[in-house]
């Protein structure tokens, strides 16, 4: 029998050994590190207005439509969806669930919402009776949340969510999201005349640009070839890092 003192020395040492294994936290910059995202049953509620859900744990929707869903707009704009893991049960021999990914939108014209669920991707199920189990999407799409869904030439608000099926005895338990930020596809018209379409750097000025990390260099140019001063150097990190100090300093 380990003392008081012993059992917390060992295990603060399992601690610090648990820490110098792991090779480093994922950044929450740059494209270089997947993002992980945890979606906890109690996210999942029943898309229809009559349907309730059961469940400690897990969630079962008790409508007979059997459908629950959890919104994930929390993933940054931008960012690619590369999978999403159902970790759900299934103790049903007839029936399974099934699990998708998709998208509505808000049309910027007329402001209406539009109740039309697209999925994106395929849809996994579960199969046979296995108990916990998982299913898996690779929906590698993505995640943008104003852009033209409906054609008219201007963004639409996009809303992004997991839905899962959840008929007979089965039901979801937790969902896992992996996303990668990118640097976004170049646009068809250049904002810089000296940085045409053509120009090797296009997509990342655009993109600087576009996150309002630079305004160019006047007249209309962004002067991609003129050095960078330590003062620029500033404003390109401290906007696009976003850098702060505290708040309540006073
Ligand atoms: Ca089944
Ligand atoms: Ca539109």
């Amino acid at each position: 029998m380990l003392s008081r003192p012993a059992l917390l020395a060992c295990w603060m040492a399992a601690l610090t050994s648990v820490s110098a294994a792991q090779d480093r936290e994922p950044d929450t910059f740059g494209t270089q590190d997947p993002g992980i995202t945890m979606i906890g049953y109690q996210e999942f509620f029943p898309d229809y207005s009559v349907g309730g859900y059961t469940g400690l744990g897990e969630r079962t929707s008790t409508s007979s439509f059997y459908r629950l869903q959890a919104g994930i707009n929390m993933i940054p704009n931008g960012a690619i969806l590369k999978q999403v893991v159902f970790y759900v049960r299934d103790n049903d021999a007839e029936e399974d669930l099934e699990a998708g990914f998709g998208r509505t939108y808000v049309d910027s014209g007329t402001g209406s919402g539009n109740p039309i669920i697209t999925y994106l991707g395929a849809l996994a199920q579960t199969n046979g009776s296995p108990g916990a189990t998982y299913v898996l999407l690779t929906p590698d799409v993505p995640i943008v949340y104003r852009t033209d869904l409906n054609g008219d030439d201007a963004p639409d608000v996009a809303n992004y969510f997991l839905r899962v099926h959840t008929p007979g005895d089965t039901a979801i338990r937790m969902a896992r999201l992996l996303w990668e930020r990118q640097v976004s596809p170049a646009p068809p018209v250049a904002t810089f005349g000296d940085v045409p379409a053509n120009h090797p750097f296009f997509q990342f000025v655009e993109a600087l640009a576009d996150s309002g990390i630079t305004a160019g260099c006047g007249s209309g140019n962004f002067c991609p070839d003129a050095p960078v001063t330590r003062g620029q150097m500033a404003v390109f990190l401290a906007k696009a890092l976003g850098l702060h100090w505290p708040w309540d300093v006073p």
